[in-house]
């Protein structure tokens, strides 16, 4: 993968990435020609599916950087992220949505309605299923959801490298979309491991963009401030240290971010638990395990940013984050 420039949105084009380009927004090309003088096609591609089959792998693999967070945990995404490609004449937005699930709480009702939302204004779908497992009641809630919406939808079966019967698998997801009538085609591949299957995939995705357009400026990767990705970044790397109901339960935030003369970026952020007796928890005995999400989210700062990083982080108490509407929009959950 290629690391972030400095500013995060817009950045600076990656170089010799796919966005690299002028980003002026006011070049000819933002206004719905290429520099050519040729009609630009763009679009939004809403990528769902339920929790954890790979749908932020899949965004990031598309644009070869890293917009999204990841993790093994299902529910690791939250909100519905944008990541931008574009060429010459062409620029898909993709939209990264939480995994589609029952909602236990208000959080958990907020991502849902992130999916919805996504869905209800989109130019195409892709619908991604884990090639490891048949379907189950969460995929046949969002094959309910997208199977009659009149938009080219793409079946994306992932994971392939550690499927046993992708064949089979692909033959019982797609039983779930029949007597769809819009354009549908479908891809079984590795989001992971397999940048060239990725690649084709989003050749196919270029064939169906509507004339339009750009919608963001050439250049840009994502819709995220700097701050919003590297607290991302941050509460992905504490979701795959902690155990039990933490991750759920935690919250990241990044106040502050300066820039030394030397070009080290000072970033300050929090981890927000949402009970006192959480607090201890994610800190670990004598500090050890705070310690280690930062330096593992530091480290990933510093590849992507391509600087050195100073990350000091503070966990807070929030008490019920999770179910205060007033809490959650401060957290960014809106
Ligand atoms: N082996 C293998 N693992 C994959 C592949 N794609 C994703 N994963 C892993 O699957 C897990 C979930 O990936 P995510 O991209 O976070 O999944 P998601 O659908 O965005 O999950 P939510 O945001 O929780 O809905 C991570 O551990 C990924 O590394 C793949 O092609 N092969
Ligand atoms: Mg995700």
């Amino acid at each position: 993968m290629q690391p972030m420039t400095d500013s995060f949105f817009p950045p600076d084009p990656v170089e010799d990435g796919p966005n690299a380009a002028s980003h002026d927004a006011t070049s000819p090309s933002f206004a719905g020609t290429s520099p050519e003088g040729e009609q630009t096609h763009s679009g939004f591609v809403a990528i769902v599916g339920k929790p954890n089959v790979g749908k932020s792998t899949l965004l990031n693999s598309f644009l070869n950087t890293k917009v999204a967070p990841t993790s093994p945990r299902p529910q690791t995404t939250r909100r519905g992220v944008r990541g931008i490609f574009t060429t010459d004449t062409q620029q898909i937005v993709f939209v990264d949505t939480p995994g589609l699930h029952k909602a236990k709480d208000a959080l958990g009702k907020y991502m849902n309605h992130e999916v919805h939302s996504a869905l209800s204004d989109v130019d195409a779908i892709l619908w991604v299923v884990d090639l490891r497992h048949p379907p189950g009641d969460e995929d046949r809630l969002v094959a309910r959801q997208i199977r009659d919406l009149p938009k080219p939808l793409f079946m994306v079966g992932n994971k392939l490298d550690v499927s046993k019967y992708p064949d089979e698998a692909m033959k019982l997801y797609r039983a779930l979309l029949e007597g769809r009538t819009a354009q549908t085609g479908e891809i079984a591949l590795s989001a992971q491991n397999q940048p060239e299957a990725v690649a084709i995939l989003r050749e196919q995705i270029l064939e169906v963009l509507p004339e339009n357009p750009f919608f963001y400026p050439r250049g840009a990767a994502s819709d995220q401030t700097r701050e919003m990705w590297a607290s991302e970044i941050i509460r992905e790397e504490a979701m795959k240290k902690l155990r039990d109901e933490l991750p759920y339960a935690v919250a990241t935030r990044v106040n502050r971010w300066t820039e030394r003369e030397d070009g080290l970026q000072r970033i300050e952020g929090e981890i927000i638990v949402e009970k006192n007796a959480h607090k201890g928890m994610v800190i670990g005995a004598g500090g050890k395990q705070l310690r280690e999400i930062g330096q593992a989210a530091r480290k990933q700062l510093e590849i992507f940013l391509n600087r050195k990083v100073f990350l000091g982080l503070e966990v807070i108490v929030i008490n019920g984050w999770r179910e205060d509407p007033e809490a959650l929009r401060e957290l960014g959950y809106e």
